[in-house]
């Protein structure tokens, strides 16, 4: 479902002053945790932290983090964490650039104007932060406190990193949108909702986007010129993950979605190339005349979109 207050978000390019690099977080190798670095990683940081409260960006120790009594820092934290190793475990990913790069999570981040229970999360790709706010208590909790919304966030990262799309309230927009949210739903496979473990705390059952039901889940639905949200742009990419989830599984989607960002996604791709790209990533994980092809192709035609053929071409 969507509303009125702003979705969750995404900047790029805005001015945020920079602050201090953290102290290194250091995460001690420990066998029978889940979230043991694997040997080369464990000079790095995997996730570093920012404390906003004050109004500017305080670095955080690993032992401030460790020993905080902040339960917003401690779930944002572990969330920070889930994520990376789920980057790592599915994908095979090294961190947001692929090269190591930690997750940088900004915790009580402030409204743009400076108010607090900032309703809102957002990736900065200036300093390559996550900030994410402390909602008003009404329409939303502590924002860090969903691991869908701390995934969606990184994603937009890893969009920046690997395809450079350019962002607008327009359908690239909603791909980078509908990739953030896609990706979300494979780390938190729970149901196809978006934040509904941080979002309107009075109202069990709902969630800002709901990925099976959009607003828009068909080409022929959006009007002509359409002038509205990324976020209501994202429906029909992220109806078409839905279907080829039912029609093959969540986590085989989540793997020909990821492939088709990082590997065969054009920067200025619409609907039809998103389509392409995964016909392409399905393709290559599965084979150009496999079942999971035809699957994806289905998917898309539900929605729509006639895709464009490339290398996939059966
Ligand atoms: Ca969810
Ligand atoms: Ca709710
Ligand atoms: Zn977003």
């Amino acid at each position: 479902m969507l509303s009125n207050v702003p979705p969750i978000g995404h900047v790029s390019g805005a001015v945020v002053p920079r602050q201090q690099a953290p102290t290194t977080i250091q995460h001690e190798p420990n066998a029978t945790s889940p979230f043991a670095p694997s040997r080369d990683a464990t000079r790095r940081p995997r996730v570093e932290v920012w404390d906003q409260s004050s109004g500017t960006e305080q670095a955080l120790t690993g032992v401030q983090i460790s020993n905080t009594g902040d339960a917003t820092i401690a779930a944002a934290y572990a969330n920070a964490v889930k994520v990376d190793e789920f980057f790592r475990s599915t994908f095979g990913r090294n961190g947001l650039d692929n090269q190591g790069m930690p997750i940088r999570i900004v915790v009580h981040a402030p409204n743009t104007d400076g108010t607090p229970n900032m309703n809102n999360a957002y990736w900065d790709n200036l300093p390559n932060r996550i900030y994410l706010g402390d909602g008003d208590g009404e329409v939303f909790q502590p924002l860090g406190g969903a691991l869908d919304v701390m995934t969606h966030e990184a994603v937009h990262a890893i969009v920046d990193f690997e395809v450079g799309m350019r962002y607008g309230d327009n359908i690239q927009g909603g791909i980078n949108e509908s990739f953030a949210d896609v990706i979300a739903s494979i780390a938190d496979p729970d149901d196809w909702l978006i934040g509904e473990d941080i979002y309107t705390p009075n109202t069990p059952g709902d969630g800002v986007r709901d990925l099976a039901h959009p607003r828009f889940g068909n080409v022929a639905d959006i009007p002509a010129n359409a002038v509205m949200a990324a976020h209501e742009f994202s429906g029909v990419p992220s109806l078409a993950a839905v279907h080829v989830a039912n029609a093959i599984g969540r986590s085989e989607m989540g793997q020909v979605w990821y492939s088709a960002l990082v590997d065969h996604l054009d920067p200025r791709a619409g609907y039809a190339g998103v389509a392409r790209a995964t016909l392409d990533a399905a393709a290559a994980i599965y084979g150009a005349t496999s079942s999971q092809v035809g699957a994806v192709r289905d998917a898309w035609k539900t929605v729509g979109v006639e895709p464009r053929w490339g290398a996939a071409k059966a």
